[in-house]
């Protein structure tokens, strides 16, 4: 059989944490250096007086094929003893930094200090751990997605961490955005780009603050090739996290069909790739004039997240030959 996948030439994948990852993984094992991932930084935060990027270290760790399988984030095989001697000082100790995943902190902290920007230290992270693939921050400047919530504003990594996303949800908001633009480095990724996937990352905590980037959603909507976005709600559940429990508490209907909605009403969307499961939500996707594509979309290894990756380029590859 022919793989159509290779048609595909420079790919950018918009990503968040772990599910967004997953997919990434696998379009890595399909596309090598033809792929840039660009990652939320909404989610990133100083802990310890570091600076900490959970979102671009999950990417980071799930390409270099050494992330902790069990979470999805932090090291295999992770030690904990930092934590351990932190916890005996009294310090804080809500967030668990492993004592390998501590060295990625410590040197993006300093090269952050010593004037290099995230884009440029995250290159010289990933290419250390030898990685092909492009993996850029969506921003240089800070953008910190705030939670308002029943018990007030608080920090994203206070609500998804410390309070295990127990608060309930009112609004989200993310600050510096209005200040914040893409990197020179993601605009000329999507200048050379043939097309774009969205991975499934949380629509309103992970990807949000990617598309609400000002000029990138514009340049998105500029974009000539197909936008292609996979959902993280299968059969009206998250498959991780907490999305189904924040479009509920924003009023959402749980559904892979209001991702797409969401998604569309934010920037074009030509295709949507939706679970087995919800399979009887293709018709509606397809009145939205987005071509669905119904496939198996759960990744528990390689081989499924290869071939995810493989078949949401080979719908790229179609809706490129029929634009
Ligand atoms: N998630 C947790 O639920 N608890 C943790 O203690 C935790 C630590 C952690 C350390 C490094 C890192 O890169 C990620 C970490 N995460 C942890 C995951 C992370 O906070 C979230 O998954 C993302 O921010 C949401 O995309």
């Amino acid at each position: 059989m022919k793989d159509e996948s290779r048609d595909a030439s420079f790919i950018v994948a918009l990503a968040g944490g772990v599910g967004g990852a997953k997919l990434a993984y696998g379009l890595y094992r399909a596309l090598g250096e033809r792929l840039a991932v660009v990652v939320n930084t909404g989610d990133d935060f100083v802990y310890w007086g570091l600076t900490v990027c959970p979102d671009l270290d999950t990417v980071l760790y799930n390409l270099a094929g050494i992330n902790n399988p069990e979470f999805g984030w932090g090291l295999a095989g992770e030690s904990h003893a930092a934590l351990a001697m932190m916890r005996r000082y009294g310090g804080e100790d809500w967030f668990s930094l492993g004592d390998g995943d501590l060295a990625t902190h410590l040197l993006r902290t300093e090269r952050l200090r010593s004037g290099l920007n995230l884009t440029q230290v995250m290159f010289a992270l990933r290419t250390a751990l030898g990685i092909t693939a492009e993996l850029l921050p969506m921003s240089d400047q800070p953008v910190r997605t705030m939670v308002h919530s029943d018990e007030g504003v608080l920090p994203f990594q206070r609500y998804f961490v410390q309070r295990r996303c127990q608060p309930r949800l009112l609004s989200l908001d993310f600050a510096g955005i209005e200040a914040a633009q893409p990197s020179p480095q993601v605009l000329a990724a999507l200048d050379k780009a043939s097309a774009v996937i969205l991975c499934p990352s949380n629509p309103y905590l992970s990807l949000d603050p990617i598309l609400l980037l000002p000029g990138l959603a514009e340049r998105l909507r500029a974009f000539t090739g197909p936008v292609v976005a996979v959902s993280p709600i299968v059969g009206g559940q998250a498959i991780k996290g907490p999305a189904a429990k924040i479009m509920a508490e924003l009023g959402v209907e749980v559904s892979a069909l209001a991702v797409a909605q969401h998604i569309a009403g934010r920037i074009r969307l030509d295709g949507f790739v939706l679970d087995t499961v919800d399979a009887h939500l293709a018709g509606a996707v397809a009145s939205l004039g987005i071509t669905p594509l119904v496939t198996d979309t759960i990744m528990h290894d390689v081989a499924s997240k290869e071939r995810l990756a493989r078949a949401v380029l080979m719908l790229t590859t179609k809706l490129t030959r029929s634009a």
